[in-house]
């Protein structure tokens, strides 16, 4: 028979204050506190279950005991996600919609997206040369603006880059904010959807030349199971789920310029190499050690009880990516960034979650994963090449910004 057991509980009457202010080691604090990777919270004024670590994590990428359709709050819909997307999708229609995505992902197309980066880094740099000094996130946020439209097929005129490229990083930068940065974001979305509606019309109705493997076509043209096309605005979301993500690379390519400065002797390790996966291990350790996305949520499907602790159908629950990736249990000195530590990683797809854990096709594991590590390779080979100084700056990071980037924003003399 099972034990029931009660599920450990942070006191106190709503933590949304808390999570502002502590950021993103929040839900491990908590689960330090109360010493259970399970435990009960209140947030956003309601009940919440925290997961944390590779055995939770296993249970809330279990599709039949979570689900998505009511799991992120409006406000995230409104700026990050959009409404009606794969994110809030389960089961069939999740399958359906989510092999759209993965099929983009084959090996071609990921080269094809390589490609580009090498290209628009290689023009790029050419033009840093001559300024005195850059913003690199400015920079990379526009070069992947740029290569973002060219994978998808979508025409991105000179004179939009700049407007498109904010509108983008709004999307991801505002997803967390309150005030008049969410509301800058919830425009730019609103802005985001009209353009890329308007371009799937033109699809539609044979207004525009979009080569036939572009996901502008694939997406346009793509049938639900009942055999329909999707609503235009559905569209829409699904292409900017491509677009933004592409241009929210910028702040793993921040920290890997900051972990190459901070860190020189890994720098002249990987200048002196001929181990190519040393560039892949650097670059998982910055997916691992610096903040980024901070948890994912779900809710619970049905009512079920696992290792004790009852799950009651409809309850919220956070799954701590951040905490999960610097879990002492898994991970040796997890404060410590140390790249040489994934020649020893299993490759399990639980303990090292910084873009969602479990299975890419049946489950909500990001979509964009390995075009996420390629095209930071890409950008690591570059870096470590190219002459660069970094002037007197003030390059410390925030842990409650979320997304978090360095104070100066990475000003950088090219040479
Ligand atoms: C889902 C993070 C880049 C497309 C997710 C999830 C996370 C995440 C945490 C949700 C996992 C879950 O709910 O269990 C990130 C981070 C990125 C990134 C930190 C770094 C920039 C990308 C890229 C693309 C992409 C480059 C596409 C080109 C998607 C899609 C989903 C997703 C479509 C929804 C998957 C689903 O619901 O089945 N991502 N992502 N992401 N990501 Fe990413
Ligand atoms: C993307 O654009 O999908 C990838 C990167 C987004 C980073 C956003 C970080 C802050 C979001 C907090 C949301 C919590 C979700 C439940």
């Amino acid at each position: 028979m099972t034990m029931i057991k009660k599920m450990p509980k942070e006191s106190g009457i709503d933590h949304t204050l808390a999570l502002l202010k502590e950021g993103y080691p929040f839900l491990f604090n908590r689960r330090q506190e109360v010493d259970s990777t399970i435990f009960k919270t209140r947030i956003l004024g309601q009940q919440a279950i925290a997961l944390s670590g590779k055995e939770a994590a296993s249970l809330f990428y279990d599709n039949e005991k979570f689900r998505r359709s009511d799991a992120a709050p409006k406000r995230i819909q409104k700026t990050l996600f959009g409404e009606g997307g794969v994110q809030s999708l389960d089961g069939e229609a999740h399958h359906h919609r989510k092999a759209m995505f993965m099929t983009l992902m084959s090996r071609d197309g990921l080269n094809e997206m390589y490609e580009i980066i090498d290209k628009e880094l290689t023009a790029a740099n050419q033009n840093w040369k001559k300024e005195n000094h850059i913003v690199l996130d400015k920079e990379i946020q526009k070069l992947l603006t740029k290569a973002a439209c060219q994978w998808v097929g979508v025409p991105l005129p000179d004179k939009e880059i700049n407007q498109r490229t904010e509108q983008l990083a709004d999307m991801f930068e505002s997803a967390a904010s309150i005030g008049p940065k969410h509301w800058k974001g919830r425009k730019s979305r609103k802005n985001g959807e009209e353009w890329i509606i308007s371009l799937v019309r033109q699809v539609r109705n044979n207004e525009m030349a979009v080569d036939e493997d572009r996901a502008l076509y694939t997406f346009s043209w793509h049938r639900d199971l009942d055999g329909n096309l999707l609503n235009e605005k559905i569209v829409a979301v699904e292409l900017l789920n491509l677009l933004r993500p592409i241009v929210a690379i910028s702040a793993y390519i921040n920290f890997l310029v900051l972990a190459l400065y901070e860190h020189p002797e890994e720098r002249e390790n990987l200048k002196n190499t001929d181990n190519e996966n040393r560039f892949e291990w650097f670059c998982q350790e910055v997916r691992r050690y610096y903040p980024f996305f901070p948890f994912a949520a779900a809710r619970v499907k049905r009512d079920f009880i696992w290792n004790g602790f009852t799950f009651k159908e409809g309850t919220l629950t956070l799954l701590d990516l951040y905490g999960t990736n610097h879990d002492p249990n898994e991970w040796s000195e997890p404060n410590q960034f140390k790249p040489d530590r994934f020649q020893e990683w299993k490759g399990s797809p639980f303990d090292f979650i910084p873009q969602g854990g479990g299975e890419f096709n049946l489950g909500h594991r990001c979509a964009g994963e390995w075009m996420t590590l390629g095209v930071m390779k890409r950008c690591l080979s570059f870096f470590v090449h190219m002459d660069f100084e970094l002037p007197e700056q003030d390059l410390s990071y925030s842990m409650t910004e979320m997304p978090s980037k360095p104070k100066s924003k990475i000003i950088m003399q090219v040479h």
